[in-house]
Order: structure tokens, then sequence, then C-alpha cells
């Protein structure tokens, strides 16, 4: 205990007898020493016969560090863990689980694991810049090989730690070269982001976008706002299977917010965290971004592989930068390496490597084309199950078919923050207040479970 510690401040100063005979401190240097001391809020000086202690007191530096709210999205999980009942489901973080609801490793991740084992790869520190085999083919995963963007050189690629990881070094990126732009989000986003741009000290606003009366996107709403944005902003986009709303514009709609973007000179920012989670392929996913670099836009694209080849926990990911001329994007990436080092010097090889041999390999990359599908394959069933067990149940015929319209991970059921609660506490239904939950972790089995459990808390609780 930080109480028990005594330190003899007074061992080695000089001690003088006072007019009552006790023993006190002599020097001036010593009382200067003393009187610091005694600002010091957390030392007491106590006088025990001839000798002055400075006691420790059990009070804390950190007393000015106030308790953080648990993340509203990783916090769900902690709180599913602390739950001990048989029903419980944990559907907060859009983490893809089997029909068993087990995490699942993709064989082509396990296949490529032993690849690397047997041929003994080394730990040596990766570039700033990350693995350059990895940072290859994820350029070409996302715009296509052989894009003019990548054949022109124009996209300075650098491997980030996953998602968010890249979000924040662009934010910095953002800060120190565009200070004072802004960056327009959507409302609602994926929570992180606010963090993210909060933490770079860079200014956001949001973009409307969900539409809680159609439980649809509120196209015109979008489009006013990132028109009425100062010239020269950044705008946020999700690349596909928006989170947590699952509404993607479509692709008349994604030609039309390019127009708006290039007249008011912003630069586009997306966010690609479900590339082949949206219709289940590779290509189509990255439409959007494909769309907005056809048209010789300067953008910026974070990369996660995180949900697609469920490499959670390996951090991996990149930050994509396209600019308008191969000097600038090596400039652009100079600097990102100048932003990294600092942070966190350069990033983890073990993901960076599984990516590369699945991508990279023309087996295991159509192998994982496959499984990709049967991913997103077993989350469509899911909400296709979920939609009619909430139609068959309920008695008050509310229309349910807006979550047939959702793609991804996710399902935005319009719950309200009293509603959601009720599914945790009464349903033991682990979900984020904002009334999103994963479908990713339930399974057919489970459905009919959570749709009395919707049913209820939707009808019942306001
Ligand atoms: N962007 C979006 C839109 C996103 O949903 C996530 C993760 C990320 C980026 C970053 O993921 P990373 O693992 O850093 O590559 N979303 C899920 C997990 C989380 O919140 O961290 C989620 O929304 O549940």
């Amino acid at each position: 205990m930080a109480s028990t510690m005594l330190s003899l401040v007074s061992a080695a100063l000089p001690l003088q007898e006072n007019h009552k005979g006790k023993m006190n401190l002599g020097s001036s240097d010593c009382s200067s020493f003393l009187r610091k001391e005694k600002r010091n809020p957390f030392m007491k000086t106590k006088s025990f016969g001839r000798i002055n202690m400075a006691i420790a007191v059990n009070t804390s530096r950190f007393e000015g560090v106030t308790m953080a709210p648990p993340d509203p999205i990783l916090g769900v999980s902690e709180a599913f863990r602390a739950d001990n009942s048989e029903m419980k489901l944990n559907l907060g973080v859009g983490a893809y689980r089997t029909e068993e609801l087990q995490p699942y490793v993709l064989n082509v991740v396990k296949k490529a694991e032993n690849l690397m084992l047997e041929r003994g790869e080394n730990k040596e520190y990766l570039p700033i810049e990350g693995l350059a085999a990895f940072n290859k083919v994820t350029a070409e995963l996302l715009f296509g090989a052989g894009n003019p963007v990548i054949e022109q050189q124009r996209v300075a690629t650098v491997q980030g730690l996953s998602g968010t990881g890249s979000l924040r070094l662009a934010a910095a990126l953002i800060e120190r070269y565009f200070p004072g732009a802004k960056v327009l989000i959507s409302s609602p986003t994926w929570g992180n982001h606010k963090n993210i741009f909060n933490d770079a000290r860079v200014p956001w606003s949001e973009y409307r976008y969900y539409d809680p009366k159609t439980v649809g996107l509120d196209f015109d709403g979008m489009i006013s706002d990132i028109k009425a944005a100062p010239e020269g902003s950044f705008v946020l986009l999700h690349g596909c299977a928006h989170n947590p709303t699952g509404i993607d514009p479509t692709p008349e709609q994604w030609e039309k917010i390019a127009d708006v973007i290039q007249e008011k000179n912003h630069i586009p920012f997306f966010d690609v965290a479900y590339q082949g989670f949206a219709s289940g392929s590779l290509d189509a996913d990255a439409s959007s971004v494909r769309l907005f670099a056809a048209r010789g836009m300067e953008l910026l694209v974070a990369q996660s592989y995180s949900k697609n080849l469920g490499l959670y926990a390996e951090r991996i990911g990149a930050i994509n930068v396209v600019c308008s001329s191969a000097d600038a994007a090596a400039r652009v990436k100079s600097q990102l390496k100048r932003i990294a080092r600092p942070m966190y010097s350069n990033p983890p090889i073990h993901g960076a490597r599984i990516v590369a041999n699945v991508v990279g390999d023309p087996a295991l990359f159509n192998e994982w084309k496959e499984e990709m599908e049967l991913m997103a394959g077993r989350i469509k069933n899911v909400r296709q199950k979920l939609f009619d067990s909430l139609s068959a149940k309920d008695k008050c015929g509310k229309d349910w078919s807006f979550i047939l319209k959702q793609i991804g991970m996710f399902s935005f059921t319009g719950l309200s923050k009293v509603q959601s609660e009720n599914m945790t506490n009464k349903w033991h239904v682990y979900m984020t207040k904002d009334g999103r939950i994963s479908l990713a972790g339930l399974s057919l089995a489970k459905c009919e479970y959570l749709a009395d459990a919707i049913i209820d808390s939707f009808h019942c609780v306001s």
C-alpha cells in the first residue's frame, strides 16, 4: 500500500534544538524543501520526536481521473459475459458467428497460417508503411487490379491497425495538412467515428442519413447537408453495408452524391469495413469507391479485414489516399509514415501476411470468395427468418419489411433506448442502445426467441 511508505526526510539534514527543547529542521534550504512538501497535497509531514517524516498518504495522484463510461459497442460484450442466463444472446458487436454461435476462423486463414509456419518466416520489424505484398494486394482488392489509379501509382497505401487505426492515421493527416477542415459524418454512424475525429482534434458535423419515418435513407437531407457544408470539407461515407442502419445508397444515388461532392470541391473519405459482407461479392461491394475513383477524384479509403477475413484481433487494414499525381501520392505516403512512427512505430506482420497470402494466391482467393458468400448467405438467411418470425408473431400487423431491405451484418430495428434496455434486462438480448442488432451473432434457432423479445419491447415499452 502506498500509505505504508515512509521517507525519512530529515535523517541527513542538520538538526537544531529550539527554545522549547524540540528538535527542528534548521537550515533554510531544508525549510524551503518542507514548504514545497506542504504544497504537495499527497505528502504530509509529521514530527516524531527527533525525526521529521514525510508520509505518503493513501491519496492517488490520479484522483482527478474520473471513471470512463463503458464503450457503447465493446462494453456490451463485457456485460454479456457477466450474464449467467441460458437464454442470453450477444447481438452487440459486429462479429461473425457460426450457426452454433461460435467464433469462426476461415479455412483460408488456417491454410495461409500453415503456409507461413512451413516457411518459417521471421519476426523482424516491418517497414513503417507495412508489408509491401499486403499493401499491393489490398489496393488491388479495393480498386480492382489494373485500375488506372494503381497503374499510375497515384495511391498512397499504408498498412494500418485495422479499420480504426487507418481512420485514425487519416484523421491525423487531415488535422496536420487541412487545419480547420471539417469532416461530415452520417447521422447516425459507427459510434467510434466521433471519438476518432475528436481525439485527432478534427472538427466534424453530421449530415442527415437515416429517416425514421421511412426507416430508409433520407437522400434529400443527405444531399442538401453535403451541399451546405463549407467547400473543401471531407465527407465520410460508408463504402457498403452502412453501420448501424444497413441502408446503402443505390448506384444512381451514389452518382448524385459524387456530383455534389465534386461540385463543392469536397474530399470523399470512405470507410470500407465490410467489403464482401453487403452483397457477398468483393467487387460489387467496392463499386462505390471505384465509381468515385473513376471520376478522377482524390479520395481517402480506410480498409479493414476484421470482418471479411475474420481477422478481428490481428488488427489488419490499410489507409489508401488516391491523389491526382504519383508525386503527390509519394509525398502523402511519406507523411503518413511520419505520423505512424511516433504513434506505434510500425504495424504487426501476422495479419498482413495472411491477407497477402490469401488475396495474392488465385486458389486461396477463390476459396475465400466462397467462404465470404457462405458467411453473407448465413446472415441473409437469419435476416429472412427473423422477418418471417416477426411478421407471423406480431398481432398488431406492423410492417417489418424494412429488415429485409437492410444489408450487411446489422439490422437497425428502430427500437428506442428504453426498448433496447428492455431487450437486455428482460430478455437477455445484448445489443447497442441505438437499436442496432448484429445478425452475424444470431442463429436460425434463436430467431423466434428474438422476435418475441422485439415484439414485447416494441409494443409494451415506451
Ligand atoms: N468502420 C466501421 C463502419 C465499423 O463498423 C468498424 C467496426 C470499423 C470501422 C473498425 O473495425 P476494425 O476492427 O478496427 O477494423 N465495427 C464493429 C466493431 C467495433 O465497434 O469496433 C461494430 O460496430 O460492432
